[in-house]
């Protein structure tokens, strides 16, 4: 090996520490050989293809479960521990689903290799798979993950619905994750729904002025009204892509709508407006390569702090940490 050769990787290393991504061991294929001859991607395949044919809203779910996980701790499954002060007890998390079907992929490779496959690999590998089964495109994951020990409420700060344009860029900056990473991820919400209680205000009291939200186009502010009466207590669901016909596949859908004012959270409407996302709004609404762009921004937001190595451990149920910590 030429010692151009190593300084360049040594370099690439040192560069790639700082987006947090290089322990050397989140790699493609990382399963490989590790579970005999047994191809463990392809197992949790199927049992995401399984529940899929059963529950195609599953994909909205993983989504959001990959997001919601790596965003809080780094990828590291934390959001599937169980307690009385865990992640998934903290107010942003009560509407994160989808924890049975990390299990049901869990007890299937436990079964056939047990101690193998992290929790945090499993979230990535379903969400990626379901993805694809939605009519997205298929990405190629890295694994390596290990599960983390640690989960606690105080640590989700998650975006709020509200968030503008240049704070929302700030946290995914944080996060390892530029501007443009940020606009391919929002568009996991061309799947999936939200609740009348997230964005209410926009129909009626916008920034309290008393008026709705003048950047939704008309059409939808009433069929919103209609399903979101001002001082109703019931919490409807609604479609985040308002395009019937492509509500539950994970395409560019997403960016069309919000350019046709018809986004459904303040952010996803703000998208499409701000001086700083414009553009790439509307390149991808044109056809720019959504699928291909989207599954690289997924990879990237799989890196986010992870644990690799010897770091973390591989859980045995998804719900728990191997050995409890004792105070
Ligand atoms: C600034 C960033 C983000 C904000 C403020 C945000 C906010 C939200 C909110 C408020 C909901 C609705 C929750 C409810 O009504 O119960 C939601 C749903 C969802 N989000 Fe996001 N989100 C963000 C980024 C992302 C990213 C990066 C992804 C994935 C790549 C994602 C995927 C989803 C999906 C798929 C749903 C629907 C979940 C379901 O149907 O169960 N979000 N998001
Ligand atoms: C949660 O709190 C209750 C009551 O304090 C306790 O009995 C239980 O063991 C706790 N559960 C976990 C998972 O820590
Ligand atoms: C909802 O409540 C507000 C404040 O109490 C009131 O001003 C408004 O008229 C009510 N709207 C409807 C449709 O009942
Ligand atoms: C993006 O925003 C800028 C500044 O407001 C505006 O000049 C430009 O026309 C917008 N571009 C698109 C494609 O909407
Ligand atoms: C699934 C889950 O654990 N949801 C929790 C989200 O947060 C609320 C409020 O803290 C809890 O009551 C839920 O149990």
């Amino acid at each position: 090996m030429s010692k151009a050769y190593t300084t360049t990787l040594a370099l690439a290393c040192i560069f790639a520490t700082f987006s947090g991504s290089c322990n050397g061991a989140l790699q493609v294929g990382f399963y490989r050989g590790k579970c005999r001859t047994v191809d463990v991607e392809a197992i949790v395949g199927g049992v995401i293809r399984a529940w899929f044919s059963r529950d195609p809203t599953i994909v909205a779910a993983l989504l959001r479960m990959q997001f919601h996980d790596c965003f809080v701790n780094g990828c590291d499954a934390s959001i599937l521990l169980d307690g009385n002060n865990s992640e998934k007890t903290a107010i942003p998390n009560l509407s994160v689903r989808g924890y049975e079907i990390i299990d049901a992929a869990k007890v299937v490779v436990e079964s056939i290799c047990p101690g193998v496959v992290s929790c945090a690999d499993i979230i990535v590998m379903a969400t990626r798979d379901a993805v694809a089964l939605s009519g997205g495109g298929r990405y190629i994951v890295q694994t390596g993950r290990r599960d983390g020990t640690v989960s606690l409420a105080n640590n989700v700060n998650l975006p709020a619905p509200s968030i503008s344009v240049s704070n929302s860029i700030n946290a995914f900056n944080k996060k390892g994750l530029n501007s443009n990473d940020m606009v391919y991820l929002l568009g996991g919400h061309t799947v999936g729904i939200t609740h009348c209680s997230l964005f209410r205000d926009r129909l009626y009291n916008f920034q309290n002025t008393g008026k709705p939200d003048p950047t939704m186009d008309t059409t939808l502010l009433n069929t919103l009204k209609r399903r979101c009466p001002q001082n109703s207590t019931v919490d409807n669901p609604v479609n985040l892509d308002q395009n019937p016909l492509s509500s539950m596949t994970v395409d560019n859908s997403y960016y069309r709508q919000i350019i046709l004012r018809r986004g459904i959270l303040q952010i996803d409407q703000e998208l499409a407006l701000d001086p700083l996302t414009n553009l790439t709004v509307a390149a991808i609404a044109k056809g720019f390569d959504f699928s291909t762009r989207f599954g690289q921004a997924m990879v990237k937001l799989g890196a986010v702090e992870v644990l690799t190595g010897a770091q973390g451990e591989i859980r045995r149920s998804c719900r728990a940490i191997n050995t409890p910590l004792k105070n």
